[in-house]
């Protein structure tokens, strides 16, 4: 896991989206994504503009939203400039090559028009990470490089078969594609993670999105698993991503600003005094 300030990061960091990430994280002292999982537009941009000044990251899932539109698109995107925070649309990417490229780019959700960062699950194997890399580097992709692929390497729900030597193939074509890939969804930083194909580069420095962070619940029914703020960010979590522990409870601005301040006390510890 880093030991470094997200400035130092920022400055050392050869991908501009990261940059701009690690950029936000330091200037409004935060490293909270929500995950915004409400069903219609209203809600959704309600929550963006109410919690914009506490996050670094929304995150969406845009297909369960009963009234998807322009006015969708148009309004995350001025509260993304308005705010300063990026937009992660998790549509965990599962298909071959062929089909994820017109998942991505066009399509009904035009995804890649709106959403700065993606992920993609590896089931398929390593030709998911190059089509949405291909796509991107496209001379026609429209959206230069403030495009960004996360690999899910590891899930949160109990029994996850994402593990072991998955979670390696995911850390290895990271390193392969690093052009596009910024980092990982995992629970853990996966620097140590010895890939048996490709070699870490020196100054390799992945993000690590941590999911299943909850301060007042230890998991749900159907199989989530939490784990705090502190404890994310100790293992490595460079962003914690809250969904119910913010957005579901009586005043989400307040929860918001706990996880704001929990997950900025947590980073802190663990870069030290630089
Ligand atoms: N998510 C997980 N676990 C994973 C990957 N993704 O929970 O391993 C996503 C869910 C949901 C959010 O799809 O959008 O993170 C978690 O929401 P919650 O905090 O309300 O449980």
């Amino acid at each position: 896991k880093s030991q470094l300030r997200y400035s130092v990061r920022a400055q050392n960091h050869p991908n501009v989206l990261v940059k701009k990430l690690f950029e936000i994280a330091e200037a409004k002292k935060t490293n909270v994504t929500v995950s915004a999982d409400v069903t219609t537009t209203k809600e959704l941009l309600d929550l963006a503009d109410r919690l914009g000044p506490h996050i670094a990251v929304i995150k969406t899932h845009i297909d369960i939203l009963s009234d998807f539109s322009e006015e969708t698109i148009s309004g995350l995107t001025a509260l993304a400039k308005k705010h300063n925070f990026l937009i992660f649309e998790d549509r965990k990417f599962i298909d071959i090559g062929n089909t994820v490229q017109k998942q991505y780019h066009g399509g009904a959700l035009r995804i890649s028009e709106w959403s700065h960062i993606i992920n993609c699950a590896i089931l398929p194997g390593e030709g998911i990470v190059e089509a949405l890399a291909q796509t991107a580097a496209s001379p026609d992709f429209p959206y230069g490089k403030e495009r960004g692929l996360l690999i899910l390497a590891e899930m949160t729900s109990k029994g996850s078969l994402a593990t072991g030597e998955y979670t390696t193939a995911s850390v290895n074509y990271a390193r392969k594609y690093k052009d596009f890939v910024m980092g990982f969804v995992s629970t853990r930083a996966l620097s140590e993670v010895k890939s048996d194909v490709t070699t870490a580069s020196e100054d390799e420095d992945f993000v690590v999105f941590t999911t299943g962070v909850n301060l007042s619940s230890k998991g749900d029914k159907l199989g989530q698993q939490y784990q705090t703020p502190q404890s994310a960010i100790g293992r490595g979590a460079d962003f914690i991503i809250a969904g119910r522990g913010i957005y579901a409870v009586p005043d989400p601005v307040e929860a918001a600003k706990r996880y704001q301040q929990e997950g900025w006390e947590a980073y802190e510890t663990r870069v030290g005094k630089q």
